[in-house]
This record gives C-alpha cells, sequence and structure tokens, in this order.
C-alpha cells in the first residue's frame, strides 16, 4: 500500500465495504496521513478556492483484500467522497434568528450555547423526561455509545431512542426471544455460499447490497438453491430458482404454510428438536392450523409453489433463511421472523455449519448501533436498562449512582409523537425523520411543536433545516471510528482527509455539550480513548467487545464479537465469526419456539382504498436521500419518486408511463410519476421512500406498531390511486 492512500470503510450501508482512499493534493489544506489523530481540528484555510470547495477532497481506489466486499463497491460507494466536498454539506453552525425565523450562520460556542440552555431550560420547566434524544444506525459505535451516556447519565432522561427502531427492531426481537442473543448474522457472508439452499424474504440485495449479491450467485454456482420470497419480481427475485410473490403482509402465513408441510411431510428433525430446542409442541400445533390450501388463499402463492419451496429447503444438506426490511417491517414483524425461525429449528436447520436463520441488517452501524445504549431500553454491551446488575456495572464505568440512572423509554416512533406534548425539547444525531419516519407529515408537525431542537448533521437535511440550531459535524472519512458490519464484525474505520475547518466531530458536539451541562470529563473527543470506555462497558455483557482494540481490528480484518478480554496477552480471545454452534444463548441453552399465527396487516384494501401500497429502496439513493440526493451521478442515476404498478392498475386507473398519479392513504396524498411494470403484483404499487416534497412515500405509511418490537408498518397500507394533474 503506498502511504498515500488510506484504508477505510464506506459511509453508507451494513456490509460496510472496505474502500482505499487516495487524499488529493492541495489546493486543499489539512489533509490528515493515515495515523492521525481523529480529533485533532485541521488547519485549514479559511476561504478556500471555489474549485477546492466544490471537489471532493479525495478519490475512491480499490482495496481488493477486505474479505466481505474483495474490492467491489456500488455506485454509492464509488462516489461517496463528493458528499465530503464544500459545495454540498454544512460548513459552519446555524442557530435560528428569532427576529427573521431564519437560520443564521452563528459561533461554535453560541451554537452550543443554545443547546445545552435550550436543554437545560426544558428539564427544569418541564422536568427530565421532556427533554428527547434521537439517534442513529449509521453513527460509529463511540458516538452511539457517548450519546447514550449524554441521555443517560448527563441529561438523566428516559426518552431516547433512534432510527434502528423502524429498521431490524423485529428480527433483533426475535432473535433474543429465541436464542437469547441478537446478532443478526449468527455467520460470515462467506458461509452462504457454502449452503445447499437460501430462502431470502423481503430483501433485495441487488439494489440494496450489491458487492454481496455474488454470495448467491456462488450459491448457485456450487449447486445451492436461491429461494426469494417478495411480492415484486426484482433484481434479485430474477436470479432465484424459485421466486414466491405473496401479498404484501403475509410473510408469516407463509412460513407457517410451511411449516405445515414440513410436519405433514415428516421432515421434522426430531433428534434436533429433542435435543436443543423448547416449546415445539406449542408451535407445532399452532402451525398445524395453516393448511397449504388456506396460505394459499392469504398468501396468493399456489399450493405446489409452497411445497416446491419446502423441498427445496429440507433436501438441502444445510440451508438458511435469511430476512430483511420485506417481513420485519411489519406490525407483526417479530411473529413474522420467529414463524421463519421455527421452520428453522423444526427442520434443524440452526446452531450448525452453514444453517441457521439471519437477518441482513441494514445501516451501517445498524448492528453496533443497536447495542451501545441509543436504544430506548438498552445499556452498553446490549445490556437491559431494568436489569439491575447491568445498572449496577454501566453506572460504575461512568461514575454515577444507579439509582440515578432513569428507567426505559418510549421507541422511536412514540417518542416522535409524544414530541411537542411529553417531549418538549430534542437533541437529533443521525437521522432524517421529516422523510423517513412513518407518517412523516404528522411527525413533521409534532417536530415543529418543539420547543427546542437542535440538530447534528452533515448536511442540512430535511430535518435540520427546521431546527432551532444545527451543529455541522465530520462525517466518514474525517475521522476515525468503529463500525460493526451486518456479520457481527467490528471494523475500523480511519480518517483520510481533514474535516473543512468549520465543522467538529460528534464526539466533540457531545463534549461541548456536556461540560456546559456540569460534566467536564467523561466525554473524551478522541475515538479510541471512547472505544477503551466502551471495552469496559460492555464487558461481561451479551455484546462483548472487550478483547477488542483498534490494533487487533487493524491486524485481523475487523474481530467478530462476542470477544471478551482473556486477560493473558498471548492467549486473546479469538471472536465469535459463527454462533450456537454448541449452544443457544438461553439460560438452558437450547434454542426456543414460540408459538405463533396469522393475522391480517393493521390495514387491508378495502371499497375506498383498494390496493396495497408498499415501499423500499432504489439502488442509486441511500435513506432519506440526505446523502445520495448531493451526488450529481446518483441522482442521474435515480432522478426522483415514482409509483411502481402493473399495466392492469395502470389501465384501470388510466395513466400511461411517467403520467402523474396521486396515492392517498388514510394519513396524505402523494404525487409521482407511474412507472408500468409486470414486476408488481397488479393488487399492489411500491414506492421507494428517499424523497421529501410531494412525492415523499412517508406521507402514506401506516404507523401501526409491532407490540413486541414496536416496528412501525411501512411495508404494508392500504392506499387509493388516481391520475393526477401534470405540475
Ligand atoms: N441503495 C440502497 N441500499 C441500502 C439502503 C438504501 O436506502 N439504499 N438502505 C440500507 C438499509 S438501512 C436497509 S434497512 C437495507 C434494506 O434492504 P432491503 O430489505 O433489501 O430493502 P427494501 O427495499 O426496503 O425491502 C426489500 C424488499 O422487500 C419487499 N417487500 C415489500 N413488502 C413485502 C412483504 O410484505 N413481504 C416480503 N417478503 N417482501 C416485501 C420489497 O418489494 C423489496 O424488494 O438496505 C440498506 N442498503
Ligand atoms: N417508507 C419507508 N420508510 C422507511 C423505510 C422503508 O423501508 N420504507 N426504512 C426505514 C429504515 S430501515 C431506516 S434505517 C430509516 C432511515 O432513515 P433516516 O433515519 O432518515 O436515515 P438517513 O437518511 O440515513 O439519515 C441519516 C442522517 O444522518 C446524517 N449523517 C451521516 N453521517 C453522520 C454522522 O457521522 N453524524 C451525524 N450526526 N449525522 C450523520 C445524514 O446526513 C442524514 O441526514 O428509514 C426508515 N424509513
Ligand atoms: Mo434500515
Amino acid at each position: 500500500m503506498s502511504t498515500t492512500t488510506v484504508d477505510t470503510h464506506c459511509p453508507y450501508c451494513a456490509l460496510q465495504c472496505g474502500m482505499r482512499l487516495a487524499p488529493r493534493a492541495a489546493p486543499r489544506a489539512g489533509h490528515a496521513s493515515a495515523g492521525a489523530s481523529a480529533n485533532a481540528v485541521a488547519e485549514a484555510p479559511a476561504e478556500a478556492p471555489a474549485d477546492a470547495v466544490a471537489e471532493a477532497p479525495a478519490e475512491v481506489v480499490e482495496r481488493p483484500d477486505f474479505p466481505v466486499n474483495r474490492g467491489a463497491l456500488c455506485g454509492k460507494g464509488r462516489t461517496a467522497p463528493a458528499v465530503l466536498s464544500r459545495a454540498v454539506r454544512l460548513t459552519g453552525p446555524l442557530v435560528r434568528d428569532a427576529a427573521s425565523g431564519e437560520l443564521v450562520p452563528a459561533s461554535w460556542d453560541e451554537a452550543l450555547d443554545r443547546t445545552a440552555a435550550g436543554l437545560a431550560r426544558t428539564a427544569e420547566v418541564h422536568g427530565r423526561a421532556a427533554v428527547g434524544v434521537f439517534g442513529g444506525g449509521g453513527l460509529t459505535n463511540e458516538k452511539a455509545y457517548l450519546l447514550g451516556k449524554f441521555a443517560r447519565a448527563v441529561l438523566r432522561t428516559p426518552s431516547i431512542d433512534y432510527n434502528g427502531r423502524f429498521c431490524m427492531s423485529s428480527a433483533a426481537a426475535a432473535h433474543q426471544r429465541a436464542f437469547g442473543l441478537d446478532r443478526g448474522l449468527p455467520f460470515p457472508l462467506e458461509d452462504i455460499p457454502r449452503s445447499g439452499c437460501v430462502i431470502l424474504v423481503g430483501s433485495n440485495p441487488a439494489e440494496t447490497m450489491p458487492p454481496a449479491l455474488r454470495y448467491f450467485t456462488e450459491l448457485r454456482e456450487n449447486g445451492g438453491t436461491l429461494v426469494v420470497v417478495d411480492p415484486r419480481r426484482t433484481r434479485t427475485a430474477e436470479q432465484a430458482d424459485l421466486h414466491l410473490r405473496p401479498r404484501p403482509g403475509t410473510d408469516l402465513a407463509l412460513a407457517l404454510g410451511m411449516l405445515h408441510l414440513v410436519v405433514t411431510e415428516g421432515r421434522v428433525d426430531e433428534a434436533f428438536v429433542a435435543g436443543r430446542t423448547t416449546g415445539w409442541p406449542q408451535a407445532r400445533a399452532a402451525a398445524t392450523a395453516h393448511w397449504p390450501e388456506l396460505v394459499e388463499r392469504i398468501t396468493g402463492v399456489p399450493v405446489p409453489q409452497l411445497r416446491e419451496a419446502v423441498r427445496m429447503f429440507c433436501d438441502a444438506p444445510s440451508s438458511m433463511v435469511l430476512t430483511a426490511r420485506g417481513p420485519e417491517q411489519q406490525a407483526k414483524g417479530t411473529d413474522t421472523v420467529g414463524a421463519w425461525i421455527n421452520l428453522c429449528l423444526a427442520t434443524g436447520r440452526a446452531g450448525r455449519p452453514y444453517s441457521g436463520y439471519g437477518c441482513l441488517t441494514g445501516q451501517g452501524n445498524g448492528q453496533g448501533g443497536r447495542e451501545h445504549g441509543q436504544k430506548a431500553d438498552q445499556l452498553p454491551g446490549y445490556r437491559r436498562l431494568d436489569d439491575p446488575a447491568a445498572r449496577a456495572h454501566v453506572a460504575a464505568v461512568w461514575g454515577v449512582d444507579p439509582g440515578d440512572l432513569p428507567g426505559p423509554g418510549r421507541s422511536a416512533y412514540e417518542l416522535l409523537d409524544s414530541l411537542g406534548r411529553e417531549v418538549r425539547a430534542l437533541f437529533l444525531s443521525g437521522s432524517n425523520p421529516v422523510v423517513s419516519a412513518p407518517d412523516a407529515a404528522r411527525v413533521t408537525g409534532r417536530i415543529a411543536s418543539l420547543d427546542f431542537l437542535a440538530v447534528a448533521d452533515v448536511v442540512l437535511s430535511e430535518t435540520a433545516a427546521t431546527a432551532d440550531v444545527v451543529l455541522p459535524v465530520a462525517q466518514w472519512a474525517e475521522e476515525t471510528g468503529t463500525m460493526t458490519n451486518l456479520e457481527g464484525r467490528v471494523v475500523l474505520r480511519r480518517r483520510a482527509v481533514a474535516p473543512p475547518p468549520g465543522v467538529r466531530t460528534d464526539l466533540q458536539v457531545l463534549n461541548g455539550l456536556a461540560a456546559r451541562l456540569g460534566w467536564e470529563e467523561g466525554f473524551p473527543v478522541d475515538p479510541e480513548e471512547a472505544f477503551e470506555e466502551l471495552r469496559r462497558a460492555s464487558a461481561g455483557g451479551p455484546a462483548d467487545y472487550s478483547g477488542i482494540t483498534y490494533r487487533r481490528i487493524a491486524e485481523e480484518e475487523g474481530v467478530f464479537w462476542p470477544c471478551p478480554e482473556t486477560g493473558e496477552a498471548s492467549a486473546p480471545h479469538p471472536g465469535t465469526p459463527r454462533l450456537f454452534l454448541d449452544r443457544f444463548a438461553t439460560p438452558d441453552g437450547r434454542a426456543r419456539f414460540v408459538p405463533v399465527s396469522h393475522r391480517p396487516s393493521a390495514e387491508e384494501p378495502d371499497a375506498e382504498y383498494p390496493v396495497f401500497l408498499t415501499t423500499g429502496r432504489v439502488s442509486a439513493q441511500y435513506q432519506s436521500g440526505a446523502q445520495t440526493r448531493r451526488v450529481d451521478e446518483l441522482n442521474a442515476a435515480a432522478p426522483g419518486p415514482f409509483v411502481q404498478l402493473h399495466p392492469q392498475l395502470a389501465e384501470q386507473i388510466g395513466v400511461a408511463e411517467g403520467d402523474p398519479v396521486a396515492v392517498t392513504s388514510r394519513r396524505g396524498r402523494a404525487v409521482a410519476p407511474a412507472r408500468i411494470s409486470r414486476d408488481v403484483r397488479p393488487d399492489t404499487v411500491f414506492m421507494p421512500f428517499h424523497w421529501a416534497g410531494e412525492g415523499r412515500a412517508n406521507t402514506l405509511t401506516n404507523p401501526a406498531l409491532d407490540p413486541v418490537s414496536r416496528m412501525p408498518e411501512f411495508k404494508v397500507c392500504a392506499v387509493r390511486l388516481e391520475p393526477a394533474a401534470r405540475a
């Protein structure tokens, strides 16, 4: 490796693809070298030449040696440095001017003073619980950890949650219930091609994780079979040996129908069930009520296809079920994932090599972000906030009285829905809920009714634009930190370039706020120092990072948790790429079947709203689009929202390709051009959720919540369609 390049990781999804950055030379000053400390505020000229402002300060070069992606990157990763350029981002703090109502530039002292005062005043007048914190699964482990500490120890508020609640929380809850531990994938991605059959449920890696598609291609090249369950014929489904196209929201019935066939066809692995599980009689009884013909009526999947899926899954020597947001983002997401886990357990496809259930976690640090304490019910190390021993351990690391730690708070949507009422001041970091929250018009109104809002972001997102204070922060390639990818592999994102001079890191922001609220110490600005504290806080917890160090990560291409400290330098814990091979993480070591039954979605189509709406992603845009909508090449590939609909439906409502379609739900109305395609079921329309404004999909979505995970039903609601006037 040349000394001028830096090995780091992509800013976007949970693969955390390895990439190498070559910083561009002058005119931009302040480039850091590979080993530079991330908290050193770089010296750069206050006024850079115009071309330096628009130009990305680094270029991506291939890094073929990182195992997850072996050099492959998607279009978003390849173009990621464009978001580092000063032309598209925030370069100094902004505060809302009382006279004009506009956001105007301010000094860091003024911005931080106003934020600390805004939070403190609300706590004084309305109580500590009236101060809220909202985090993100894209934040590094160090940031997520210190954000949780800031809420629990400094603000002493229960009101903290984060956007990961909208992401993989149903799978996380089902994992906990069945296995006693939640790590999205219990095995590395490299095990996928060695399996005999993979059922991919509501996951479209061809668009959402393109560099991972090769694992599924290799599976088939090795003679394995791929089954895809998706209401749409996606680019992923095109690769499948068998594509099941259920009605949205019916995956629970589908999985139960498969389990029914497993029982009636005598394919239960009795020895595995007897030796390694509990609760089978109840789960079997629940499944036997789901006859194939009934399941066909509910799901629309013909019985022969259901049988074929069972045959592929059970004939293979090893098999996996992988879910993503399709089955999870439902008001019954936890039970749905539970049903797929039951299928794996009944057939002995869990806790064995190349077999098992896994969730393809979504955000860059979707895994680590759910382990270190920004979730409403959780303390670092994936400890429970309501567990006295966990409270005592973490309170000791923080130097506080365990009795002073607040209890569990509201889930993300419930927190957002309480704004302006119970929660009256909010510190938000790493999310853009004006675009990404369900029933977004309602949430936007709630945000506007806050007494005080501060947003830490890289860009002026739609949510930041409504804040009282905007704190501009450094991003991925400008600071060092760890991320835990979807495999549970903790990787080191290294700093490659200096942030612009007016920008601070999230750790510096938390340090500045904590200091103003009476915590002169305890909020390190050096990421490695923060990680050292996180190691201690996580020690002994389910997600134990105590044996992981920056040095080890760098030497080992990442380390899989749990990785406890052994206390012996010569015999470190190797990390845990594969979980559950000997025992599950439950008290008795056995996996738990959970009896589940099908139930309808919170909102089914009816005469007034006759069509299913489902939502998701396209390859060239990321999430709320805050970052990717600022990259020309990505906008050229995916310029705006659209409504994907079947030709039959298009004809019925009288729209042609490209015509504006009005989509109305009980929550609101959105308009976007028609994209007519046989790839979607005639009873269903699909909208990506990456855009704000008139085409915002989340104006329509239903905030009905899963009773266990509190996941909103992003994937199913009922809508009406009609042609709209051309703008
Ligand atoms: N390009 C891009 N990549 C991303 C992201 C991004 O925004 N853009 N985001 C990242 C994040 S945070 C996440 S969580 C992941 C998400 O990754 P995925 O889960 O793969 O993405 P989605 O498009 O949300 O949903 C996947 C599929 O679910 C299908 N689906 C809809 N309703 C149902 C249903 O009821 N049942 C079933 N079985 N399927 C259904 C949709 O048709 C869609 O093809 O992607 C990550 N990668
Ligand atoms: N209809 C519908 N809605 C959905 C979904 C769906 O499938 N359908 N999916 C849901 C899912 S899975 C997810 S994960 C959410 C995601 O939705 P959001 O939570 O809105 O996620 P992002 O758009 O990634 O927002 C991250 C914000 O953090 C900023 N940021 C980036 N890096 C940093 C950093 O280092 N520090 C700070 N402070 N900020 C940073 C970005 O600029 C951006 O503004 O959307 C959910 N919404
Ligand atoms: Mo996500």
